[in-house]
């Protein structure tokens, strides 16, 4: 095999490149939070897929060095780019973002090793012995050129199939090696850089159903049997026939329970404006509320560039602005869009973000009624508003509605459900049924606070 050896010495420069931007970062306090260093305030990363062919435009590299921690080849590190004939490999696309991404500080996620996909035909033509050497050849030879260099390691890609049966999906892998060959490509990946995070990913498993819990068994059986995987990656690939699921933190907490990080790894949803924003946002909380989500990567910079350019997915659109859903990300990440930040639409200077809030009471019964609030944005855009309501003490809520609460006694905290972006002066708001229990005084309304 023709392979090419790193230079020793990347590394090391790798990581004085990363002192020197967390140098800098320090002495620019009073900037604009970006994803990534508001996800490091939360010992996350943030990363996007990057392609090569895009390096060369201004806009996107200087999007991509601003915003991103993290970076994943889209299709430079697969098969088809890295070994396209049997031995030879060519690392000059996949080297190119490496590159980048080191020279600016961020890390790199491989992604990927073994695929049923982008996978070249002379690979499929092999029977069952020659199939496993090119396999274990194929991560060698990688994992080799990149030892040292990537976080983690997509390690085998979307080996189940969709439906309810939890099945193996068939690729030349399962149908010649059986089961078998994901524990293979996983003790094989092991030894080749054992600093790598072995991730096994896939796609419709972001929620509790039977593909991922044919994934949580396999998992759950790599673990008690010592077989090296350290983290499962779900792609969370969204649109309206593939909603966020309303279980996807408890799915991902199963996961983190079997003793492995999780990631969301391959990050877009299709749509726009606060309903999109709404379903960011929603991603983001799950990932922080589990310990062990330690990172999250979008599926592409800008919208133009997306494999699903038409559903506007991204957090950038095809002008690398920042989008609803960006405020949204970067709120949840608990950073805020200072002033004269590059991405800003318009760019709103110094401008404060407010709301106000009122009450109504729309309807009324013996023993009890219904509440509306109506919440307005100020002179500027709104990405996120948070309004208190306190309730006389006796009087207790039963349901709630276009809102999410926390309570703190009689204290209801409501911040946005799918409603948290408001164009300046757009109003929205959110209802609630109250029982009296004795008392018929109306609710007080705490300030309004936007951001
Ligand atoms: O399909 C979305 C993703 C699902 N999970 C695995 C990911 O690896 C996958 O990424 C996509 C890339 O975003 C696309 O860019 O994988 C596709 C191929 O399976 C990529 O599309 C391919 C096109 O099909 C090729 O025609 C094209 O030459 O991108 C290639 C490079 O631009």
């Amino acid at each position: 095999m023709s392979m090419k050896l790193r230079r020793l010495p990347r590394a090391a420069t790798a990581g004085l490149v990363a002192a020197a931007a967390l140098t800098a970062a320090a002495h620019s306090a009073e900037a604009a939070d970006t994803l990534g260093s508001a996800a490091a305030g939360q010992g996350r990363y943030f990363g996007t897929a990057v392609a090569a062919s895009h390096l060369g435009e201004a806009d996107y590299t200087a999007t991509l060095d601003r915003e991103f921690s993290s970076v994943t080849p889209e299709n430079e590190m697969k098969w088809d780019a890295t070994e396209p004939s049997r031995g030879t490999f060519t690392f000059t696309s996949a080297d190119r973002i490496v590159d980048h991404a080191q020279s600016r500080g961020m890390d790199v996620r491989g992604h990927t090793l073994v695929w049923h996909s982008q996978l070249p035909s002379w690979v499929s033509s092999l029977g069952a012995s020659g199939l496993r050497t090119a396999m274990k050849d194929h991560i060698n030879g990688l994992m080799g050129h990149y030892k040292g260099e990537i976080h983690s390691w997509d390690v085998v890609n979307e080996a189940f199939q969709d439906g309810g049966s939890g099945a193996r999906r068939s690729s030349p892998f399962q149908d010649k090696l059986g089961d078998g060959f994901i524990e293979e490509a996983f003790r094989t990946a092991r030894a080749a850089d054992p600093a790598a995070k072995l991730c096994y990913n896939d796609y419709n498993t972001d929620g509790v159903n039977a593909k991922s819990d044919a994934v949580y068994t396999m998992v759950k059986d790599f673990k008690s049997r010592g077989v090296p995987i350290d983290c499962v990656g779900f792609q969370s690939h969204f649109n309206s026939n593939s909603p966020v699921p309303s279980d996807y933190r408890q799915n991902l907490q199963r996961f983190a329970d079997l003793g492995v990080d999780v990631q969301i790894t391959e990050l877009d949803i299709e749509g726009s404006g606060s309903a999109q924003a709404a379903d960011y946002r929603k991603v983001v909380e799950a990932c922080l509320a589990v310990d062990r989500c330690t990172g999250m990567t979008v599926w592409g910079v800008t919208d133009k560039y997306s494999w699903r350019s038409g559903g506007t997915p991204l957090l950038f659109d095809g002008n690398y602005q920042e989008k609803p859903a960006y405020d949204a990300v970067l709120s949840a990440l608990g950073g805020s869009d200072g002033p004269g930040d590059p991405g800003d639409p318009g760019d709103p200077g110094d401008a404060t973000v407010t709301c106000t809030a009122t009450y109504t009471r729309t309807a009324d019964w013996n023993s009890g009624y219904n509440g509306q609030v109506t919440i307005t944005a100020g002179d500027e855009p709104v990405s996120a508003w948070t309004v208190t309501v306190t309730l006389p003490a006796q009087q207790s809520v039963s349901s709630l509605w276009n809102g999410t609460p926390t309570w703190s006694g009689n204290v209801m905290t409501v911040r946005p459900s799918w409603n948290g972006t408001l164009a300046a002066g757009a109003s929205t708001g959110f209802g609630f049924t109250a029982a009296k229990n004795g008392s018929d005084a109306a609710p007080t309304l705490g300030t309004c606070t936007a951001s």
